[in-house]
C-alpha cells in the first residue's frame, strides 16, 4: 500500500473553510509555492550552470548582487503578478515598491527571494522568506490600513522555504505555525504543528560569534553568563538557523553592531530587515509559542516601519530566553 500524506493544498482548503476565509488566499499561496519550487530548481543546478556567482552590480544596500538573487527575484515577481491579487510588493532586491494590481489586489507582499547570501557561492541552504498583509476591505476606512507600511502585528501570514532542502514553514494568524515537506513528486505534504519545546536541554544559541566584541556591553555580558548553558549553532542563513530553532528551541540573535573597530562598519540599527526578515520569523515564532524583540526590548511585531527597507536588531526564540534578554535590553 502506498502511504499518502495530507497535502498542503488540502490543509489550506480546510483552514480557509474553518475560518470562513476567501479562496483568494489559496491562489496567492499556490503562486508562492510555484515560485519557491522554481527557485529551488535553479538553485540545485546553480553551480553546474554557473548561476552561483555575482551579477556584476551593487544593490541598494551596497552589497554585491548575486546572479541567483536576480533570478529568484524575477521568478517571485512573475508568479505574484500572475495571481492578479497583489496590490504592491516589497522585495529586498529592488529599491522601490513594486506596483502590481493597485485597484483590484487584496494583498501586500514583503519578501526576500534568496536570503543568506554568504551561503550562495557554496550551494548551501538559503531561504525564500515572505510576509503577507491584507488591504482593508472595509471601504469606509481610508488611510494606514490601505498602506503598505504595516507592522508585523498586522500581517496575516508569514512563511519561509529552506532552499534546496524541500522544507516549508508557514504561520497563519492565530492558527499556528506549520511545517511541510516536499515529497517525491515535489508536492508539499504532511503538515506538522510547530511549538517551541519547553525542555531547555535542547535549546541552542545562534549568532555570529565572530561579531561578539562588536555587540553592546549588555549583550556581551549576557553571552558571557549564559553561553555555557547551551549548544551553539550558526549556519549564517536566517531561514536555516530559524528552522533549527523551531524544533529545538533557544534563541537566534543578530544584535546591533556598536563596537566595531572600524566605526564605519557599525550598524546601530541592526543588519536584518524588518519587513521581510525579522517580522517573518517573529510572526512564526510567536505562533509557535515564542517571542521576538529588538535592541530596545520592544516586540518586533509592534515596530511601526517608517520605510520598507528598514533594518532592525533581532532577538527571537523561546519565551523565557527572550523575556530574559528583553529585561537586560530595557535596563
Ligand atoms: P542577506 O540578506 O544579505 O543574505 O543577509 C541576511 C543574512 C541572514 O540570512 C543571516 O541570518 C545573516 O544575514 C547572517 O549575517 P552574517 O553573515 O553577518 O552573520
Ligand atoms: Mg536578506
Amino acid at each position: 500500500m502506498i502511504q499518502f500524506e495530507q497535502t498542503f493544498r488540502n490543509f489550506l482548503l480546510r483552514h480557509q473553510e474553518k475560518y470562513n476565509r476567501s479562496y483568494h488566499f489559496l491562489i496567492l499561496m499556490y503562486a508562492i509555492i510555484a515560485a519557491a519550487q522554481r527557485i529551488e530548481l535553479y538553485y540545485r543546478t546553480g553551480a553546474l550552470k554557473d548561476n552561483l556567482g555575482v551579477a556584476g552590480s551593487i544593490n541598494i544596500h551596497g552589497e554585491n548582487v548575486l546572479r541567483m538573487d536576480q533570478i529568484a527575484h524575477e521568478i517571485v515577481i512573475h508568479y505574484l503578478n500572475s495571481t492578479e491579487r497583489v496590490i504592491q510588493a516589497v522585495s529586498e532586491e529592488t529599491d522601490d515598491i513594486i506596483d502590481m494590481n493597485r485597484d483590484g489586489g487584496r494583498y501586500f507582499l514583503y519578501f526576500d527571494p534568496l536570503d543568506g547570501s554568504s551561503n550562495v557561492a557554496h550551494g548551501l541552504p538559503v531561504g525564500f522568506m515572505f510576509g503577507i498583509a491584507k488591504r482593508n476591505l472595509d471601504g469606509n476606512i481610508q488611510g494606514p490600513e490601505d498602506f503598505h507600511l504595516r507592522s508585523g502585528r498586522e500581517y496575516i501570514a508569514t512563511g519561509m522555504f529552506v532552499i534546496p532542502t524541500g522544507m516549508f514553514t508557514l504561520a497563519l494568524r492565530e492558527a499556528g505555525c506549520w511545517r511541510f515537506h516536499a515529497d517525491e513528486t515535489n508536492t508539499y505534504v504532511k503538515p506538522s504543528r510547530m511549538m517551541l519545546p519547553e525542555d531547555s536541554r535542547k535549546w541552542e544559541l545562534s549568532y555570529n560569534a565572530g561579531n561578539i566584541y562588536t555587540f553592546g556591553e549588555k549583550i556581551q555580558k549576557w553571552i558571557n553568563i549564559n553561553e555555557k548553558k547551551y549548544t551553539f549553532r550558526y549556519l549564517g542563513a536566517l531561514a536555516g538557523d530559524f528552522h533549527r530553532l523551531l524544533l529545538n528551541g533557544g534563541m537566534f540573535m543578530y544584535p546591533a553592531i556598536v563596537n566595531h573597530p572600524d566605526p564605519e562598519k557599525n550598524r546601530p540599527q541592526g543588519k536584518l530587515r524588518l519587513m521581510y526578515e525579522a517580522n517573518v520569523v517573529a510572526f512564526m515564532c510567536t505562533e509557535a509559542g515564542g517571542d521576538a524583540v529588538d535592541e530596545t526590548g520592544t516586540p518586533i511585531l509592534d515596530l511601526p516601519p517608517e520605510k520598507h527597507h528598514q533594518r532592525t536588531a533581532l532577538y527571537v526564540g523561546s519565551k523565557p530566553l527572550i523575556d530574559d534578554i528583553a529585561k537586560v535590553l530595557r535596563k
